[in-house]
């Protein structure tokens, strides 16, 4: 009784003080001289990074530096798919070693990331496509994933208010389902990691660009920052889109394309769809969030830019396709969209690695599917920069891969955003 009495109190003082009472989640530091590694880029993979170097290796002098905001970039503008059901082992136990963490991440941070298992369904859309499904639920059940082959009946009951038509353009089949898949919160897994990171000493600094990274004898001594110059003999760059311009200060090419992806909101609606939809030959997918927004995405602007937007035939062709795949929702307005750079590797797979410059890493490449990754990504990476030596998770996506050409061709699980 006591406890509640306290909590309306405590709710009404803060509303009225308009939270200025709250504490802050993490720091806001001046950046130190020196560190004992630095990473570079605020973005889930970043801040998951700094976390497990501190958790899981006792390295805690670390710097986030962040030229924005945390989660300013991709984290806070994807629509937050997760699933493991890639092709290849080397990509698939990466990933679903990123969903074992997402299985227990708001207990481990002690903060709700909000992720919810609500299933992803693939769809089938030819005898091809099915083939295909069939191969890749065969190969994830091989590598202990979760996944299943579902007919047009399973998708009618599941799936109220989808197209199964067999007047369809695309007439569907079936699907890929992977129950263990879903969404989650991507602010909030944000600010987990951070505040996280933050309490084990990790200083995060936002509004500090990287704009030089210096070289002594082939070793990496330290960063230019436009809140001056910070040393550190082990530096990771987790950048996204900006992976490119990265490389290029350290006199690095990657064989990285940066393209804009966009995604759009509708007006909140009442619950219609508890469960995520992904088609990769009408090219379009969708969910719905728990504020109740229609969150729906296509492929990537096929051009190369750094704007965060995109172009309108884009925006038509998603809308096409989701009006195609439900037809019911041409009577719902869209609320806003926007743009993220993603960075495209020519396998569709990420870039955890080592580099030709002693004690300077880069972890990049995602493209359109790196929220998923985030916790694995950041879990493999500081075990890379702790021992500077990959994972034997990631020790498949090393650069290497692109001089020896063993490629791990991820295009079909990255489907509907290629
Ligand atoms: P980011 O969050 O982009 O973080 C990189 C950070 O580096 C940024 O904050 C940036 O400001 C900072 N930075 C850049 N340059 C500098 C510099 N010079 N100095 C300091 N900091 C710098 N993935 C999925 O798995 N599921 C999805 O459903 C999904 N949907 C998507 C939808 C859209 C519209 C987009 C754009 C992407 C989507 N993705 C999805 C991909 C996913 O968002 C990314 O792969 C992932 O978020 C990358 O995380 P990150 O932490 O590496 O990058
Ligand atoms: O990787 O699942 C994904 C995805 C969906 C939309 C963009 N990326």
């Amino acid at each position: 009784m006591t406890m509640r009495r306290y909590s309306a109190f405590s709710l009404l003082r803060n509303a009225l003080s308009h939270n200025r009472n709250w504490g802050r989640a993490w720091r806001s530091p001046e950046p130190k001289k020196s560190y004992d590694a630095i990473v570079v880029g605020g973005g889930g993979h970043g801040l998951a990074t700094a976390y497990y170097l501190a958790k899981n290796h006792g390295i805690r002098n670390v710097a986030v530096l962040e030229k924005g905001w945390i989660g300013g970039g991709n984290t806070g503008r994807n629509t937050t798919i997760v699933r493991s059901n890639y092709l290849w082992t080397e990509a698939a136990l990466l990933y679903e070693k990123s969903m074992q963490l997402w299985e227990g991440l708001s207990q481990d941070l002690n903060y709700n990331v909000m992720f919810s298992q609500r299933g992803v369904y693939n769809l089938g859309h030819s005898l091809q496509d099915m083939r295909d499904i069939e191969r890749r639920v065969g190969a994830n059940r091989l590598n202990g994933i979760d996944a299943e082959v579902v007919g047009s009946g399973e998708l009618r009951k599941a799936i109220p208010g989808l197209n199964l038509s067999p007047d369809a353009r695309y007439p569907i089949l079936g699907a890929s389902l992977q129950r263990r898949a879903g969404v989650a919160r991507h602010d909030a897994v944000a600010w987990g990691f951070a505040r996280a990171a933050d309490a084990l000493g990790v200083d995060i600094v936002e509004q500090c660009q990287i704009t030089g990274i210096d070289i002594r004898d082939g070793k990496a001594v330290g960063v230019q920052t436009t809140r001056g110059s910070i040393t550190s003999d082990r530096i990771g760059v987790v950048v996204a889109g900006h992976a490119g311009v990265l490389a290029r200060m350290a006199d690095l090419r990657l064989p990285i394309e940066s393209h804009p992806l966009q995604a759009f909101v509708s007006e909140p609606i009442r619950p219609v769809l508890d469960t995520v939809v992904m088609s990769g030959a009408v090219h379009g997918y969708i969910s719905q969030s728990d504020k109740g927004e229609l969150v729906i995405g296509a492929g990537i602007d096929a051009y190369n830019g750094y704007g965060q937007r995109g172009s309108f035939p884009v925006i038509e062709h998603a809308l096409q396709a989701i009006i195609e795949l439900f037809p019911a929702f041409s009577r719902v307005r869209m609320l806003r969209l926007w743009g993220g750079i993603v960075d495209v590797c020519p396998d569709a797979c990420p870039i955890v690695s080592k580099t030709p410059v002693e004690g300077l890493y880069f972890n990049c490449g995602w493209g359109t599917g790196g929220f998923k990754a985030t916790p694995g990504s950041g879990w493999a990476f500081a075990h890379t920069m702790a021992r500077d030596e990959p994972h034997e998770l990631n020790a498949p996506f090393s650069l290497e891969r692109f001089a020896t050409g063993a490629l791990i061709d991820e295009h079909g699980a990255a489907a509907v955003a290629h």
